[in-house]
């Protein structure tokens, strides 16, 4: 066997018994690398007589053409077998069940806010929102609230600096949400029926106290509004939101400025497990401040109160919501904890409805 022979059947044995690219790579630079054995032998043609490269040249060449393509073969095998081993082992089953996404959840007090407004919406009632910056004539003044009034203090109010004032009147962070009633009482003909959820702010924060917290007031102005309405009024949304027949009220005398009468309510509740269980009288809660509205307030919003009259009632949201799914710090409602929103907070489907239950 000539020694041309003998090389083409050694490398090309080679290359066939590389079975990883890098061996085959290694066998690729020893015969077509620059000190490579296929390599050597092209060098010498420039040294041949013509006659020689003649009838050499060929033959190397030939070498060459045959080593390279088995080496470009056998790369084309070993890659094809290294991607059909990763499909083989990369394979995804579409068959299994999605894995769990990480979902968000509604608030307590927006699931509330939406429960009061559906129980709301069936007794006629809209929902009625106004800014969250005011003034202190419609946060105050409108509502019989006079100068002297320790809630226009700063200890419960927070101010603008002075020169924030609009027209004389001084900015704050609205304290209740009593002067979205005021503006719907202005530009609104009676009769009125309003309920106005949202956000109110005091400086007074404590243990059970946060600087901004929830309320929903409700308004009604008509002609012939007397308590007897009021009193049908917050019983039929007391039994709605708590979702029980047996709910009973006790209404006992108070005072607000801007109500005449003024009336606290109080639900009876009875623990069951250290929890308060909503419904019969054996012990009793105060729920809500309410009330028919002082004349003064009417006039102020230039309705005659010879003509009509009406009632208005307020609650703490947060509170309400506390009631209902017993959470016991109302901090916790603030501070964006997810194993707490996790626990306490409501499906996007818990869409609340009188008829499909108002609750979850
Ligand atoms: C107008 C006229 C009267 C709204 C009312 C209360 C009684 C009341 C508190 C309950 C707990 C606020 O959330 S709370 O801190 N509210 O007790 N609110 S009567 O009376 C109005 C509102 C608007 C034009």
């Amino acid at each position: 066997m000539t020694d041309l022979a003998k090389l083409e059947s050694e490398t090309l044995a080679a290359i066939a018994a590389a079975d990883t690219l890098d061996a085959l790579e290694t066998v690729r630079i020893a015969a077509l690398g620059k000190q490579g054995s296929v390599s050597a032998l092209l060098k010498t043609l420039g040294a041949m007589s013509p006659e020689e490269r003649q009838q050499k040249g060929p033959l190397i060449n030939g070498l060459r053409e045959s080593v390279s393509g088995a080496i470009a073969s056998r790369k084309a095998g070993l890659e094809s077998a290294l991607l059909n081993e990763r499909l083989a082992a990369e394979r995804i089953d579409m068959s299994l069940p999605a894995p769990e996404a990480p979902q968000g959840s509604v608030h307590p007090v927006s699931q509330v806010m939406d429960e009061l407004a559906e129980v709301f919406a069936d007794m006629g009632f809209a929902v009625a929102t106004g800014p969250e910056i005011e003034d202190d004539w419609h946060n105050f003044t409108a509502l019989n609230i006079p100068e002297t009034h320790p809630a226009r203090a700063m200890h419960d109010t927070f101010y603008f600096p002075d020169q924030m004032a609009v027209d004389g009147k001084k900015m704050l962070l609205r304290t209740h949400t009593s002067p979205v009633q005021i503006r719907t009482m202005m530009t609104q003909a009676p009769p009125i029926r309003i309920i106005a959820p949202g956000r109110v702010y005091r400086s007074d924060s404590d243990a059970t106290h946060t600087p901004m917290f929830h309320q929903i007031e409700g308004l009604v102005i008509d002609r012939g509004i007397h308590l007897g309405h009021l009193k049908w009024t917050l019983e039929t949304f007391l039994k709605g939101f708590f979702e029980r027949d047996d709910v009973v009220l006790r209404l006992r005398p108070s005072y607000f400025p801007f109500t005449e009468p003024s009336v606290e309510v109080d639900v009876g509740y009875s623990e069951v497990d250290g929890k308060r269980v909503i419904g019969g009288s054996e012990k009793w809660m105060e729920v809500l401040g309410s009330g028919m509205v002082h004349p003064r307030v009417i006039a102020n919003c230039g309705l005659d109160p010879d003509i009509y009259q009406g009632f208005a009632f307020g609650t703490g949201v947060d509170r309400l919501a506390m009631l209902k799914y017993g959470m016991d710090d109302l901090r916790a409602f603030f501070d964006g904890d997810l194993r707490w929103l996790r626990h306490y907070g409501f499906s996007a489907l818990d869409v609340p409805t009188l008829s499909g239950g108002v609750g979850a």
